[in-house]
């Protein structure tokens, strides 16, 4: 197998804990999905040292840990995995992100002699060269920084030295995309990391921008140069959900070559066994006067379809909006699911509870909807309905009576 890709890892985060209402709701799943987090680099050199593995190089562009001072087993792990690939004759170069920065003195990876490359310029230097053969046809530069409080500033704009065009030319870096249109204002200026700014490193003579910090996949070319963010392939919430999948950077093919067209291509790849957990979100809309075991069935047919064992290594996130008719609903959802042995998390989307009703009022109304709430009031009267159930009762009527009324 002729190794002629390079994998472009970012954001794995290891270490970082589950979420909170996981660790509730289900805790040994929790525990699981942080296990199978904290040895997806396993899995991945795993991957990278099979005989049919088409990578050459792994560039690693920051936030490989989720703290700068993880837990020494997480980091033991990650760090015989890198080694494992490098042992494979595959160099690795890994750069810190805003989560595992260089900035501080117990940061992970100043305790020990780093397998592979790792950055420690706080200013772009050019940190590994591969001759013509080596990995594409024609030789590779990769030049990288890291972000050294001190040394650089939040908001530090990352100059790109210029590079000559006798090599595939990588810039490796973590940090925010300033160029105007691709990245919300909120997200470049509330950000500690380096800023960026693309069309400047195409114009230096950049090919190919391996970048870190934005966690959903994102590819874009500008002026011939192509610019990646891979996003965490394991996400950390149904909020932040990852890609599940790995980005494996190619050189674009030859013929024909137009001056303006990116000398590389991104493909994203989900090797089999390598991944693990993901994130699967699920957005349920209720209506006034629906009850906890209506949704719950509703969402079990659209989620796990009959006939169709689900998936193991997926973790459903329902979140709930609209309107409900008790306090407890999000929780008696919660409970029901559980009680079905359902791997779900039910959590509070935009929920209201109904709006109070004017009973006095609408009992005096001379209509059919007035008829029906005198008629529920003397139900009420001999007790015949429990509280919680009776004011069910009202807002599935009221409503009917609404939509009907709507028509
Ligand atoms: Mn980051």
């Amino acid at each position: 197998m002729n190794r002629q890709s390079i994998l472009h890892l970012a954001d794995l985060h290891l270490g970082a804990p589950p979420p909170e209402i996981l660790r509730q709701v289900n805790p040994q799943l929790a525990q699981q999905v942080k296990s199978s987090r904290d040895t997806l680099l396993d899995r991945i050199a795993d991957w990278v040292c099979s005989p049919d593995c088409p990578v050459g190089l792994v560039l690693i562009a920051g936030d490989l840990f989720d703290h700068h001072a993880s837990e020494p087993q997480v980091v033991g792990n990650a760090m015989q995995a890198l080694t494992r690939m490098v042992t494979c004759g595959i160099p690795v170069v890994t750069t810190a992100g805003n989560h595992d920065e260089m900035s501080y003195p117990n940061v992970v990876y100043k305790r020990q002699k780093w397998p592979g490359i790792l950055v420690e310029s706080w200013e772009p230097a050019e940190v590994l060269t591969l001759a013509a053969g080596e990995l594409f046809d024609q030789a590779l530069r990769v030049v990288s920084a890291c972000f050294q409080i001190g040394k650089n500033f939040p908001g530090q704009v990352l100059e790109a030295p210029p590079v000559s065009g006798d090599a595939l030319n990588v810039f490796l870096a973590h940090g925010t995309v300033e160029d105007p249109n691709f990245l919300p204002t909120k997200i470049v200026e509330s950000e500690r990391c380096f800023r960026i700014r693309l069309k400047q490193w195409s114009q230096q003579g950049y090919h190919y921008a391996a970048l870190g910090h934005i966690h959903q996949p994102w590819v874009k070319s500008i002026e011939g140069m192509l610019a990646c963010y891979p996003g965490s392939p394991v996400g950390k919430s149904a909020f932040d959900r990852g890609t599940g999948s790995l980005a494996l950077v190619s050189t674009a093919s030859r013929i024909p070559q137009h001056p303006g067209r990116p000398a590389v291509t991104v493909n994203f790849v989900e090797p089999p066994g390598v991944i693990g957990y993901q994130w699967k979100l699920v957005r349920e809309n209720i209506t006034a006067g629906e009850r906890p075991e209506e949704i719950v069935e509703r969402v079990s047919r659209k989620v796990f379809p009959a006939g169709i064992p689900f998936s193991d290594q997926e973790i459903v996130v329902v979140e709930l909006t609209g309107t409900v008719s008790s306090q407890s609903f999000v929780q008696d959802c919660q409970l029901l699911f559980s009680q079905k042995g359902r791997p779900v998390l039910v959590v509070e989307g935009d929920i209201q509870p109904v709006p109070p009703v004017d009973i006095e009022l609408l009992s005096r109304e001379q209509s059919l909807l007035g008829e029906w709430v005198r008629e529920w009031q003397r139900w009420r009267q001999e007790g015949r309905l429990d509280d919680n159930l009776a004011q069910m009762v009202l807002w599935e009527a009221i409503s009917c009576f609404r939509r009907e009324a709507e028509r």
